[in-house]
């Protein structure tokens, strides 16, 4: 027996226990032990029914990622749900925490589930790039319907308990112990004759699908399916469970899972699994590091940003107050926010109650000392040193002794901000997405100064608050916005060699971005970039760096907030300018730039390596700890789809060698200032590795 599945008799009932922390996963010596013990119960005259039962804190979480990189051992999944499916006796798992991907595929070859209502269940594979392998794609449709199974497997989202049962995935919910109650119902079973119930049995109803069922399905998820390969393999396996004898489908859909566990997407969102748990470690933070409470918050400035960061406090409970300079602004600051939840509720992913408990969370003021109790105080003022010095000044006067002061600055000094005070261990950057209460990244900034109990107690506070905290040291732009710049920089300058923006947008948005460059530069506004080019200290010498953003700009055109920017706007639609064209034609002239033909492979390759570029060189400069640590910047920060894994991962997966050669070309075209590789880059493709290979090397 293996010592992470074990079997013990309650009465005439077998319980066959997982324990396998953390979270119970499906690793080869759970297979093989589930397969022992399986097979000893069918032989032991006197158990009459089993209960699949786990240790901890989770029923059996998944198949164990760790092990997709490495040859399939034996026994492999499919053929262990099956040896359960096909036991003589009544097999009932009983569920608790989160019943995912293989964990519910193998409850669903159980010939019963029972539930705590605390329990939730799902096939999540679709975010992993992958597809329920073993038999999910099959039995879901099977017991929830195919619609209900659908939407589960291309959503990937867990399901409550309660859910589950009324969908008959569950077929009854547990009060009180666990194990207690599905042994109660497994003997019930006994007594009343009930043997096994297969799964594979239940017939789907072809004939109750619309003839265009599977057709009105793809164009619904079409938006959400995006670039991703997937979900269409998922689609197809249903449509096989519809039309195929079970075990020709089961065939079809172990193809269709093994050409998704082949492909780099599913690599990419595999290593986006692991780099959002590992960007939350700090080698030299240990876990066990004093952290501080947090019970009030405030928010220096009530503007777009300000708003939407009190907004994550309240959402979970935390009271903030939003403190303003005079009551107009107050007024608008908290208008932005009862529109924001308002919207939420509108699209009754809030309910009213939910959004006034919120509401009542926030408190406005104008008095600074209203603000002297407060755990951690975050700045969210204009981006200019000037108005930093101002306010953080101020705090230091007001701020009671041990309140963390944080500056929501996107790309100032926050050593130069801590020195504004007399406690710059104190002093931290949390650096929110636009619109903070919906973008899941928080760049969180060290000072030189900044304490240990400081940055772990706004590491987990990011969890607190439904964010990915990335740390990061301090430099102009820390790691996301740095390493934007140059992808900025190269969309301009192809603007000036005549690429028309909405192609090149077209491209990066073809590629995957959630928006090409320059819609994004018309959406922050342009007179953002302008500001930031102008404080920029080491700004590039050269005169053509995002000129058309200055010229643009001193034409007033700011972006979607002025109604032209790049683009001019009706409502939110972006029309393609010809007057921009023109304006650039004749700054290229100006600039002795020549039109260029440039091809949408030069577009990928200007955009993605001179981005990756400046990853390898803020990875030297340690500004970042891990290739992975960007790659989570950018997926949870600035659109970057899951299934390219990041710029790092989608510098591994292009090959660094190739990346190379390709800014060596554009080295002899544009000369040494931008396109010279990073030492990194240069040192990895000597020896032949990737970022990824650097990384592990270090750990
Ligand atoms: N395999 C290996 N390790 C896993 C794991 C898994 N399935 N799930 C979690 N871990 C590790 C994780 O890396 C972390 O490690 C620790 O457990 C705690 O995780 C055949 C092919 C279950 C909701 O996609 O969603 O089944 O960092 O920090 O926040 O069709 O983990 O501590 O070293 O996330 O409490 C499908 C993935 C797999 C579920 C718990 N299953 N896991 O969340 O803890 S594919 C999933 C989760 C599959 C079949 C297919 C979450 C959780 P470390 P954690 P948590």
């Amino acid at each position: 027996m293996s010592e992470v599945v074990s079997y013990a008799l309650e009465g005439d009932v077998a319980v066959i226990t997982v324990d396998n922390p953390p979270v119970n996963a499906l690793s080869l010596p759970v297979r093989r032990g589930l397969a022992q013990c399986v097979e000893r119960f069918a032989a032991d005259a006197s158990a009459k029914a089993a209960v699949l039962f786990c240790a901890g804190r989770t029923f059996i979480a998944g198949a164990d990622i760790t092990e997709f990189d490495k040859p399939i051992e034996e026994p492999w999944l499919p053929k262990v749900v099956h040896q359960m499916e096909d036991c003589v006796k009544p097999i009932v798992a009983a569920i608790h925490g989160t019943a995912l991907g293989g964990g519910l595929e193998t409850a669903m070859a159980c010939h019963y589930r029972v539930a705590v209502d605390t329990a939730q269940v799902g096939l999540p594979e679709v975010t992993l790039g992958l597809l329920p392998g073993a038999t999910g794609t099959q039995r879901l449709p099977r017991l929830a319907g195919v619609q209900a199974a659908l939407d589960a497997m291309i959503s990937g989202k867990p399901m409550p308990a309660k859910i589950a049962h009324e969908k008959g995935i569950i077929d009854a919910l547990v009060d009180g112990e666990l194990k207690a109650g599905a042994v109660k119902f497994a003997k019930a079973l006994v007594n009343e004759g009930k043997g096994p119930r297969k799964v594979r049995d239940i017939k789907i109803d072809a004939a109750s699908l619309p003839a265009t069922f599977f057709a009105d399905y793809r164009k619904s998820m079409a938006r959400e399916a995006r670039g991703f390969f997937a979900p269409e393999q998922i689609v197809k396996c249903v449509e096989a469970a519809v039309a195929l004898p079970y075990f020709d489908a089961v065939a079809r859909e172990n193809a269709l899972f093994m050409e998704c566990m082949a492909s780099t997407q599913s690599k990419a969102q595999r290593h986006m699994f692991f780099a959002e748990r590992e960007v939350a470690k700090v080698p030299d933070v240990p876990k066990d590091t004093a952290m501080r409470a947090i019970k009030q918050v405030a928010v220096i400035g009530g503007g777009t940003m300000g708003g939407g960061i009190a907004m994550n406090f309240a959402n979970v409970g935390i009271p903030v107050l939003v403190k303003e300079i005079n009551q107009e602004a107050l007024d608008r600051g908290m208008n932005i926010i009862r529109a924001n939840y308002e919207g939420t509720v509108k699209k009754s992913k809030l309910t009213q109650a939910q959004m006034d408990k919120c509401m009542a969370l926030i408190t406005p003021t104008l008095d600074y000392n209203a603000i002297g109790d407060a755990d951690l105080v975050i700045e969210a003022v204009f981006e200019t040193m000037s108005v930093k010095k101002e306010v953080f000044e101020k705090l230091d006067t007001v701020c009671k002794p041990g309140a963390i002061l944080a500056s929501n600055t996107s790309s100032l000094n926050v050593d130069e901000i801590a020195a504004f005070t007399k406690r710059p261990q104190d002093v931290i950057g949390l650096h929110f997405f636009a619109p903070a209460n919906v973008m899941t990244l928080l760049e969180i900034v060290r000072g030189a100064k900044t304490s240990k109990e400081v940055i772990a107690t706004c590491m987990t506070l990011a969890k607190t608050i439904r964010k990915i905290g990335a740390l990061v040291r301090v430099c102009f732009g820390f790691v996301g916005n740095r390493m934007y710049f140059p992808y900025v920089r190269e969309a301009q300058r192809m603007m000036l060699e005549g690429v028309a923006p909405e192609r090149l947008d077209r491209v990066a948005h073809e590629w995957g971005m959630a928006m090409g460059p320059h819609a994004v530069s018309d959406l922050s506004g342009l007179d953002v970039f302008d500001k930031l080019n102008k404080e920029w200290k080491d700004k590039p010498n050269d005169p053509s760096y995002c000129r058309m953003i200055g010229v643009l700009v001193s034409k007033g055109r700011l972006g979607q907030k002025s109604g032209a920017g790049i683009y001019k706007y009706e409502g939110r639609n972006a029309v393609p300018d010809p007057e921009v064209t023109a304006l650039a034609k004749a700054e290229a002239a100006a600039l002795n730039i020549p039109q260029l033909e440039v091809t949408d492979t030069e577009i990928i390759e200007r955009l993605f390596y001179a981005m990756i570029n400046e990853g390898a060189l803020i990875l030297e400069e340690g500004i970042a700890m891990r290739p992975s640590d960007i790659d989570v910047v950018y997926c949870h920060g600035y659109g970057m789809p899951r299934h390219r894994g990041g710029p790092m991962q989608y510098a591994d997966t292009v090959g660094l060698d190739r990346v190379y050669q390709a800014m060596q070309k554009y080295r002899t075209r544009y000369g040494d200032l931008y396109w010279t590789p990073a030492p990194l880059i240069e040192k990895l493709v000597k020896a032949g590795k990737t970022f990824e290979q650097w990384s592990s090397d270090r750990a």
